[in-house]
């Protein structure tokens, strides 16, 4: 096996016992700043307290609400001076988290995103092209700088823009690209209205990430472009893209276990679950400087999955992303995750790139419709046929979540479409 980094090849034992050394360290950190020191001492954690890397379990957990209360610097644990650059997560809703990094973390975290892109194949010779938006996002400088500590020419073509996307493609060769899901089927759709064969280009892999998709869409890129799909997971809170990532198994995703401690837990009781069952995923940041995060509850569900990597990395895996604890809805007392609904429909052939749910209140009952964009060449005018795909659809859907959501297809390209991360449901009812 190819590696980037001798960590890769770490046995478990040799993992826990810089686990140890490293969170020691980036407790010492954390008390730098009022918040975790008052924090740690409630608890009674003191610079010595920690025998193993399971005493982390009597950290108390850090909350987006922290994070968010401490704004713009309250968890800095350096002088402000030493601070290189900062990033925001993507939030939509409520006031901005911020997070801080030193050189060194800039210099980390640019290691560990070219140990992944390596993990996945890519090499020095290849160019590489992120579609990902600059700015205060992480999958644009983040991506970035591991792409060029990896040796590869580096192109900031950032989101949109589809046609200049396609030149720099073709002008400059480009082997892989950094794509949002959203995105990477927008781009093939166009490529095919302009009658142009999306395997013409010279793609060989796509890192995705950044947002939920499933198998089924996995499946529909990669045929569609005629490249392999590695699934990039990452958190602003942690840095960014660069937490977890597939390798050539494609079997899960890695968390680099001597830059994060990872940890799965009931959302509710904050309790460990057995491997192989959901949770939370909670992450510790270990080599943070700037701003180091201990235990965060990501909101992010997923699992440890059992056994070792076929790949000989013993660094854990966890499922991908199955959904948050806060993007699931509950509808006539049936709890959805919006990725039960893709999955669903990205099974039929004749849906399109995009679709949204819509949640309703007619003032009597809660009413769920899916708006489905079809592709084209089956967006036909005998109503008959169409129908059958309405009622198939609105059939599978209801075996998935038990319940019959109302399905209109629409003509593809109809339906709204963000720069960056998809919105996938919109939820209009007053009792929600
Ligand atoms: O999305 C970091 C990133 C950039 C990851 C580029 C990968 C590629 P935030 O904007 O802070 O950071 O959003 C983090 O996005 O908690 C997940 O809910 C979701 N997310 C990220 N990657 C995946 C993925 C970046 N591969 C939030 N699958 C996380 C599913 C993902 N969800």
């Amino acid at each position: 096996m190819e590696i980037f980094d001798p960590a890769e090849l770490w046995n478990k034992e040799q993992i826990e016992s810089v686990q140890l050394a490293r969170l020691k360290n980036a407790l010492a950190r954390a008390r730098n700043c009022a918040f975790y020191r008052e924090r740690l001492d409630q608890a009674g954690i003191g610079p010595d307290s920690l025998r193993s890397p399971d005493d982390l379990r009597r950290i108390p957990f850090t909350t987006k609400q922290d994070l968010r209360a401490q704004y713009p610097s309250g968890l800095l644990c350096v002088p402000p001076s030493e601070i290189v650059r900062m990033h925001c997560s993507s939030g939509t809703t409520g006031a901005p988290v911020a997070v801080c990094h030193t050189q060194n973390d800039v210099n980390v975290w640019a290691d560990l995103m070219a140990r992944c892109l390596y993990m996945a194949g890519v090499r020095r010779e290849d160019v590489f092209q992120n579609m990902s938006g600059y700015g205060l996002f992480t999958g644009g400088l983040g991506i970035h700088f591991g792409a060029e500590r990896l040796g590869c020419m580096t192109i900031p073509a950032g989101a949109g823009n589809t046609r200049r996307q396609i030149k720099l493609i073709r002008d400059f060769r480009t082997t892989v690209v950094h794509i949002l899901p959203s995105y990477a089927l927008i781009l093939g759709e166009y490529l095919r209205s302009n009658n142009e064969n999306p395997r013409d280009l010279p793609l060989r892999i796509a890192i995705v990430g950044a947002e939920p998709y499933t198998e089924e869409f996995r499946g529909r890129v990669e045929d569609l472009f005629g490249i392999k799909i590695y699934n990039s997971y990452g958190l602003s809170e942690m840095n960014g893209p660069g937490v977890g990532f597939e390798c050539a198994e494609r079997n899960g995703l890695h968390i680099w276990e001597d830059a994060y401690i990872a940890e799965v837990v009931e959302p509710e009781t904050g309790r460990p679950v057995p491997v192989g069952e959901v949770g939370e995923l909670v992450m510790t940041s270990l080599c943070r400087e700037g701003m180091p995060i201990l235990r965060y509850r990501t909101r992010d569900l997923t699992r440890f999955l059992p056994g070792e990597c076929a790949c000989g990395r013993a660094h854990r895996r966890v499922d991908r992303i199955l959904g948050r604890t806060d993007d699931m809805f509950i509808i006539k007392g049936v709890n959805v995750y919006p990725m039960q609904i893709e999955e669903v429909l990205m099974a039929f052939p004749e849906v399109g790139q995009n679709y949204l749910i819509l949640l309703e209140n007619d003032g009597v009952s809660d009413m769920m419709r899916v708006q489905v964009e079809v592709r084209d060449e089956y967006f036909v005018e005998d109503m008959r046929i169409l129908q059958n795909l309405q009622k198939a659809i609105a059939r599978r859907l209801r075996a998935e979540i038990l319940l019959t959501p109302r399905v209109e297809l629409v003509e593809s390209n109809s339906l709204p479409r963000a720069e960056g991360k998809a919105v996938r449901v919109r939820d209009s009812r007053d009792n929600k």
